[in-house]
């Protein structure tokens, strides 16, 4: 058994900018089982280094000899590895819900975000991963990056509107999970942290409620979760 977990982190081209809302909710799902953990930088073209894991996405846990792909997997697999520690989900019920705010964030949130984030995040990742990721995004939206960034303002409306549920919730709990932070936080602040990182606009106004709260969510996992 290897003494520390490993996890398979996404990296700009400065190995310390990490901006996957993927890896983001996986650090935070760890931190909130209070399990040790190393990150290793990781660029968007370099599949070998993960291929023992059978994905050519991240994050992958490596947990001693388990290897784990896909956040959600991860997710699941924490919640039945490490029982004694807090819940992710909360139970059945909470399991259940998560369920809709994993598919609202990656839907709504993350879906309106990708437009404003693409031509951002092409000029901050390594020039290594450049080409292929002009080339996927591009056929992935329909668009080229020039274009996308010609068009940034129109894509605003969309993210600020999804934002404003957000905003609601927050304005009458202080997490998702209520007193406390669950995965369904984790979640949603992986997709908000992934614009803070890359953006170069900013996203949040001074005093939001919601960047009161990724700050609040922060907070609470300390030191444990990374930068
Ligand atoms: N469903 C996967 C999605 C993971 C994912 O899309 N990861 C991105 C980073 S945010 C990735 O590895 N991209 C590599 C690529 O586009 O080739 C999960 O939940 O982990």
């Amino acid at each position: 058994m290897s003494a520390v977990r490993k996890l398979y982190d996404l990296a700009g081209a400065d190995p310390e900018v990490r901006f996957s809302p993927f890896c983001w909710r996986t650090k935070l799902a760890l931190a909130h089982k209070r399990l040790g953990f190393e990150t290793i930088p990781w660029r968007f073209t370099e599949k070998e280094e993960i291929a023992f894991s059978g994905s050519k996405l991240v994050p992958v846990l490596v947990d001693g000899e388990k290897t784990v792909a896909d956040s959600q997997a991860i997710a699941e697999y924490l919640e039945a590895t490490y029982p004694d520690a807090p819940s992710l989900f909360g139970g059945a019920q909470g399991y259940a819900l998560t369920a809709f705010v994993r598919r609202w964030s990656e839907g709504v949130l993350q879906a309106s975000l990708v437009k404003i984030l693409v031509p951002d995040i092409y000029k901050m990742i390594h020039p290594k991963d450049q080409p292929y990721f002009r080339e996927s995004r591009e056929a992935r939206l329909g668009i080229s990056i020039e274009a996308l960034d010609a068009e940034r303002s129109a894509h605003m409306a969309p993210f600020l509107a999804a934002l404003q549920t957000l905003r609601f919730t927050l304005k009458g709990q202080k997490f998702l999970g209520g007193d406390t932070p669950l995965y369904a936080d984790h979640i949603v602040f992986g997709a908000l942290q992934w614009g803070v990182k890359t953006s170069s606009v900013p996203l949040l106004e001074d005093g939001d409620v919601v960047g009161l709260w990724m700050r609040a969510v922060l907070d609470y996992y300390g030191d444990r979760v990374g930068k």
